[in-house]
């Protein structure tokens, strides 16, 4: 038996050695160590053995099976970490080759058009206040002196969410909570932000789109007050050298309405294709403050007065930079949008 013993060690620490891969290691201790092993299998012999011979061959058995067990961890050990380093060398990354470039992003057209609005009217005083896209019927419509059923609501096709929130037709709801935020004190703030409309979309008319949105409420403000800033504007956004046009117009949210032009930036008031050759250019919807829109606002109408205006950004960046379709704004195109 003792020598039986000894070939079971020998043949266990050779096969150990020899061993390739970590699956082999429970194999390989079922066939030493198991309980149907070839050492529980020897072991089974001792009853066999004369009573001399029994403690000798139990202290043998013993010590194989000490010298298995701590042969077999640490032969364990030993191959998991080899497994570890091939797999770490191969899925090695060599960290000194150059990265990939990532291409450098830059700002949307829209947005970078209406930084330059911003920027324009912060000289002027103007401060930003941030409006909801989503608000309700009552704010978008109804306190803008609007009712239900008003003909003018055929103004603005609308994207309702429910019957009485709307993602909203035009800045002009922002204004009614700035006035109630800030009532009674004097007001000078731009609205920028997204608009929604349920439109048909054609070369000029997307159903979402920025505006910006102004407005401005104190003691003695007047009509010259904001012909005055819209031309103020017209000149630092367009050039110097343009000039400006009034027309008569309507909103249900302003009294006295107007258009506000400018002479046509590309043919200079002559006519071309961009002014359908009348010489002239929207810049924007305006007018004085209705005084019941004042009022829902919190202002006294007797004591307060205001005006309002409210402009595009796609179609005046259209313009600018000679966009034939307002389209390519928003179809996420970089060929075009990496022109800008
Ligand atoms: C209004 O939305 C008014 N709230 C403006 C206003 C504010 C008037 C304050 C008085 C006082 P209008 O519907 O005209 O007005 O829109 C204003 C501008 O938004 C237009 O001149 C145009 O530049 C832009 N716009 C309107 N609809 C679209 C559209 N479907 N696609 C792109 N731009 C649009």
């Amino acid at each position: 038996m003792l020598e039986e013993l000894s070939q079971l060690q020998q043949d266990g620490l050779r096969e150990l050695q020899a061993m390739a891969g970590s699956a082999e290691l429970p194999v390989w201790y079922r066939t030493y160590l198991g309980r149907k092993g070839r050492l529980t299998d020897v072991l089974r012999g001792l009853g066999k053995l004369s009573a001399d011979e029994r403690p000798e061959a139990g202290k043998r058995g013993n010590e194989v099976k000490q010298v298995l067990e701590e042969a077999f961890l640490r032969r364990q050990d030993e191959i998991r970490e080899a497994e570890l380093q091939a797999s770490m060398h191969s899925g090695a990354v060599d960290v000194t080759l150059p990265g990939r470039p990532v291409a450098p992003g830059h700002l949307h057209l829209s947005i970078r058009t209406l930084r330059k609005i911003r920027a324009i009217f912060a000289e002027m005083g103007f401060q930003v206040y941030d409006s909801p896209e989503i608000d309700t019927d009552e704010n978008n419509f109804e306190l803008l002196n609007i009712p239900p059923y008003h003909p003018a609501r055929d103004m603005w096709d609308t994207f309702w969410v429910n019957d009485q929130v709307v993602l909203r037709t035009h800045t002009s709801p922002g204004q009614i909570r700035c006035m109630r935020e800030y009532h009674p004190q004097p007001i000078r703030v731009i609205l920028p932000g997204k608009c929604y409309r349920y439109e048909q979309i054609t070369p000029r008319s997307e159903h979402q789109f920025f505006q910006v949105e102004g407005l401005a409420v104190g003691h003695h403000i007047r009509l010259t007050d904001l012909i005055g800033t819209m031309s103020e504007f017209a000149r630092k956004m367009y050039g110097a050298e343009r000039r400006m046009r009034i027309r008569s117009s309507y909103f249900p949210f302003t009294e006295p309405s107007i258009e506000v032009d400018m002479d046509c930036i590309l043919c200079r008031g002559a006519g071309c294709r961009v002014c359908k050759h009348t010489g002239w250019l929207e810049v924007a919807g305006a007018g004085m403050v209705h005084p019941v829109v004042l009022r829902n606002g919190g202002y006294d109408a007797e004591e307060w007065s205001g005006f309002a205006f409210g402009m595009g950004v796609e179609r005046p960046a259209m313009l600018q930079h000679g966009i034939e379709d307002i389209r390519y704004f928003y179809n996420n195109d970089l060929r075009f949008l990496q022109q800008f």
